[in-house]
């Protein structure tokens, strides 16, 4: 079992992006409708090609999934997720990027992989979301960048974490 004193190299895991954009009070989240996570609400992104710019891949990612074409964004955290209780020929510890969108153009329409759509930010649906997102959300929307780890253990819970607030944003100043 995994605890936060005893983990591997986090340098090693697999890298992936998760982008949002929280703007006027509002989020816009997106529903996954297959894969990782399908059926939870979440921002948007996926896997760091080889070559690629984590920050190429979050542009990527999103233009992909929701649509928008990103203007400008701004990297607010890093998070390290690791999973007990996995069978071997399955992975899913991984190292998220984590970025906001701060400008874009054109509107959020569905695709294959996600359906978006606005919440505001004191109604954000954290029963149908992974269960980390209560914890580290709210500390992003209040403008702090983080570098956090989560361990899961059995059903997809958190069983342990640690948030380190490493800066502000400025994202709504
Ligand atoms: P694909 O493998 O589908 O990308 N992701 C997580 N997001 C949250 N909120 N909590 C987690 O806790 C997550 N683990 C991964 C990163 C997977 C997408 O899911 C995000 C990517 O945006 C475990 O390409």
């Amino acid at each position: 079992m995994y605890d936060l004193d005893n983990l591997p190299d986090k340098n090693s895991l697999r890298k992936v992006t998760l982008s949002f954009i929280i703007k006027d009070g509002k989020i816009l989240l997106a529903m996954k409708k297959r894969g990782f996570g399908a059926g939870l609400w979440n921002g948007y992104g996926g896997k760091q090609l080889p070559g690629e710019s984590i920050t190429k891949t979050a542009k990527r990612e999103t233009e992909e999934e929701i649509g928008i074409k990103v203007k400008e964004m701004k990297r607010i955290g890093t998070i390290y997720f690791f999973f007990d209780k996995m069978p071997k020929d399955q992975n899913w510890n991984q190292q998220v990027a984590v970025f906001a969108i701060k400008k874009w153009s054109g509107r959020p329409r569905e695709s294959e992989e996600m359906k978006p759509e606005w919440f505001d930010i004191d109604s954000i649906p954290f029963n149908k979301m992974w269960d980390d997102d209560k914890y580290w959300l709210p500390e992003i929307i209040n403008g702090f960048i983080i570098e956090a780890t989560f361990i899961f253990g059995n059903k997809q819970k958190v069983r342990s974490f640690e948030i380190k607030s490493v800066g502000r944003s400025r994202l709504f100043e």
